[in-house]
């Protein structure tokens, strides 16, 4: 399986983020993709490319251009305010909730920040467009590979992605990767795509994005929104809406949740995901349900990622696999890797 992973993704490096009243250290560092990269080297699973670069339309069909040119020129915003701002994250700390407008984009940075936000745990730095747009090519590319005939590649991207939604960041994402490669499928002739998010977190952007859509079946596996972040959506209610009602599935599990009881989800998702009739899949692959996620709640080890890998490919779809969380740094190599070679 060939890997598309591009070295700016370290460009993206956040310093603090916002939990219960203080500042923290990132959870989501470069650390995370480095491990993958060695593990996949060691293991020799497949070529480490360079992604191709692709045009900003295969950008614009997910994302808004408001939002973009804001990704775009933020960090110059940032620092023309105050030249020391260069040594300091950008935080949002004010969000247009109920009764606010969000058609006007305010002069004001701040407001600007959080017009196109929903939390404080996602620091946007220097190098985040930079990164993020990178990450996005790699993400592009894997499933370009699919189109080309592969039957699986993998984007080893970051800053994450599934939290992203048409003209928003949070969640440590800031372009909704499986979304772009998603609809990058739809462009290029394929009818029908399923995404699949197995990320301990629900994909509240890829749900949103293809919510009214009946080409693209979204299916998430996550921790109960209830208690679990994002906590606003991935309810199992929740089915689509207009004329994508029945192509959104999401199975929230609680908190603590082992391999066993999670794996049946995975054959409820992967069995709509047949009835269906998606022709080609892209995978979410969020590796934080691990038992040793600092932040997450599921008790996968890390043999049973082999057993993920295996019933992903059962599956039999051409499949782009697309990295997202997964915090445990010294076990994300392991782990994911674990998934590519099972698959493989
Ligand atoms: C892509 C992805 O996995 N994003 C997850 C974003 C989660 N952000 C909120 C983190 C809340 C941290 N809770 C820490 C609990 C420590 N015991
Ligand atoms: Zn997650």
């Amino acid at each position: 399986m060939k890997t598309f992973y591009n070295h700016l993704h370290a460009q993206h490096q956040g310093k603090v983020e916002m939990f219960r009243g203080a500042l923290v250290p990132c959870f989501e560092v470069p650390a995370r993709a480095d491990h993958v990269l060695v593990e996949l080297n060691r293991r020799k699973l497949g070529a480490v490319l360079q992604p191709h670069v692709f045009d900003d339309s295969a950008i614009t069909a997910i994302h808004s251009p408001r939002y973009l040119n804001f990704l775009a020129t933020a960090w110059e915003q940032w620092v023309a305010l105050d030249p020391t701002n260069v040594d300091k994250d950008i935080l949002p700390s004010v969000w247009p909730t109920r009764t606010f407008r969000t058609d006007i984009e305010p002069d004001n940075f701040a407001a600007k920040v959080g017009l196109y936000s929903y939390d404080a745990g996602s620091p946007f730095t220097a190098g985040t467009w930079v990164a993020a747009r990178a990450g996005a090519d790699c993400a592009l590319s894997a499933a370009q590979q699919v189109l080309q005939g592969e039957r699986a590649a993998f984007a080893l991207s970051r800053p994450p992605g599934h939290h992203a939604g048409m003209d928003f960041f949070g969640g440590y994402c800031f372009l909704n990767n499986a979304a772009l490669a998603a609809q990058h499928l739809r462009n290029s002739g394929v009818t029908k795509v399923a995404v699949l998010d197995i990320d301990y977190h629900h994909g509240n952007g890829t749900q949103a994005i293809f919510y009214d859509r009946p080409d693209v079946f979204f299916a998430s596996i996550h921790g109960d929104p209830r208690t679990e972040y994002p906590f606003y959506l991935g309810h199992a209610d929740e089915k689509g809406m207009g004329a994508g009602l029945g192509a959104n599935l999401n199975l929230p599990l609680p908190r603590g949740t082992d391999f066993a009881t999670w794996a049946l989800a995975l054959e409820v998702a992967l069995s709509a995901i047949a009835t269906f009739g998606a022709e080609a899949m892209v995978v979410s692959l969020g590796i934080d349900t691990f038992e040793g996620d600092p932040i997450s709640g599921f008790k996968l080890n890390s043999d049973d990622y082999l057993r993920v890998g295996e019933r992903l490919a059962r599956a039999g779809l051409p499949t782009a696999l697309v990295f997202e969380g997964g915090y445990a740094v010294e076990e994300v190599g392991l782990n994911a890797v674990n998934v590519l070679q099972a698959f493989a």
